[in-house]
């Protein structure tokens, strides 16, 4: 319900915050099942529509915006994952992602390509999506109607769903006292580079006693590297002949072709999550409740799923009254959100552990992890139904 007033709504039944992966795909959800939301976003278009971030939607996210019949706008004509290349010491193995999970393959969709796609979808739908909107503040979240101020406007709403990030305003909306918070310095600093180096022809992941490093394709004719760097050190700072001395070192590859780096960004691996992910009438969604490392491709997809069972949660309440899904969403979203954070860590100490020659007995267990990936069908079954995306 869209209540209209001077142009713009003052009343809608769904506030969104923030016009990211999480915020637009709730948005597209809702819109697709007939609720009516307003979205508020602080930047403006063009920056939501760069930021270049994730690059995969794993196989039950499609799944989910298939539901919605969203999959074909969002990921069709995608490159299907194919085989994943692992390499220790410069001795390549090769791992069938997609088989060993049964034919679920995780689609290669950059972020900044499916905010483009979701936000044109939710426009062309008559969505409301404000853009450039400033001090947007949530207040009366323990109220039957909560309001959403911003600039000189406000909106009157049933819920408000904080998809503004892990810098938002959402979770430090929530009183002191109510939310417990989780944090965690994997202790590991990632160095991402976007480069004109042909694209490898499996995504590759490779540890060495330099430490580790991974190639993505991104297009044909592009790269994207991710090289540990000790932390403490700033390694934009490196000279561009040491980063690439540095990747055909890790990833054992002396052919390793170089080119013109266009984008040189650094990632702190920490994790992070609050529970309840629930405040009265207010719901975190995505980065908002919680940030994983990059290790297994889940922060966006985690996104994804949360305003998924959000989306549902609120349907069936408006449609049915059946008020169970808003109830059982915080628990819902944290199982998974749990199982992932294990996942992701476990995955880090692998990839890095396995080069770390500081730590001799931590460095052979990781090697034999890897091992059980190539050696235990089971193991290996397990590594990629997580990959996939398990069941929500
Ligand atoms: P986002 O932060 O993406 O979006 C929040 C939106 O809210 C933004 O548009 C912001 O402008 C807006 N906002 C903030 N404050 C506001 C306010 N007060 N009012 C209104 N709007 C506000 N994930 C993966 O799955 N795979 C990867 O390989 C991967 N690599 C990453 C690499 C880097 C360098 C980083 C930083 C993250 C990476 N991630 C990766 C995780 C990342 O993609 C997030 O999980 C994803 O962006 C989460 O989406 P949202 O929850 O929508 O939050």
């Amino acid at each position: 319900m869209d209540d209209r007033r001077g142009g713009m709504a003052a009343e809608t039944t769904v506030v969104i915050v923030g016009a990211g992966p999480a915020g637009m795909s709730l948005a597209n959800f809702l819109q697709r099942r007939g609720v009516g939301c307003v979205v508020l976003e602080a930047r403006d278009r063009e920056y939501v529509e760069g930021r270049q971030r994730a690059g995969v939607i794993d196989h039950r996210a499609e799944e989910i915006f298939g539901e919605f019949g969203l999959a074909e706008q969002v990921a069709g004509g995608a490159p299907l994952e194919t085989l994943l290349e692992i390499r220790v010491g410069g001795v390549p193995r090769l791992l069938d992602v997609p088989g060993l999970a049964g034919g679920r393959p995780s689609r290669l969709v950059p972020q900044q390509l499916l905010v483009q796609r979701l936000i044109r979808s939710f426009l062309d739908g008559g969505g409301d999506l404000r853009f450039g909107v400033g001090d947007v503040t949530p207040r009366d979240l323990d109220r039957e109607r909560p309001r959403v101020t911003y600039g000189d406007g406000e909106l009157s709403c049933s819920y408000v769903a904080g998809c503004d990030g892990f810098h938002g305003v959402s979770r430090r909306s929530v009183p002191d006292g109510v939310l417990t918070t989780y944090s965690f310095d994997h202790g590991i600093g990632w160095y991402t580079v976007l480069a004109e180096s042909p694209a490898p022809r499996y995504p590759l992941m490779a540890v060495s006693r330099h430490g580790f490093a991974a190639q993505f394709a991104r297009g044909p004719h592009a790269s994207r590297f991710y090289l540990q760097h000790p932390t403490g050190e700033d390694p934009r700072q490196w000279p561009d002949e040491y980063t690439w001395e540095q990747l055909r070192l890790r990833l054992g590859d002396d052919g390793l072709r170089d080119g013109r780096i266009t984008g040189r960004e650094v990632v702190d691996m920490r994790s992070f999550v609050a529970e309840p992910m629930a405040y009265g009438k207010m719901f975190l969604v995505g980065d908002a409740a919680h940030i994983i490392t990059p290790m297994g491709a889940k922060g966006m997809n985690l996104a994804i799923a949360d305003a998924y069972l959000l989306a549902r949660a609120i349907v069936a309440a408006e449609r049915d009254g059946d008020v169970s899904g808003l109830a059982g969403y915080s628990s819902a979203c944290l199982r998974r959100t749990w199982d992932y954070q294990e996942f992701s860590r476990w995955y880090t100490e692998m990839m890095h552990f396995a080069g770390d020659e500081s730590d001799a007995f931590r460095r052979r267990l990781a090697l034999a992890r890897l091992d059980r990936l190539f050696s235990s069908p089971p193991a290996a079954a397990a590594f990629a139904d997580l990959m996939a995306g398990t069941a929500v």
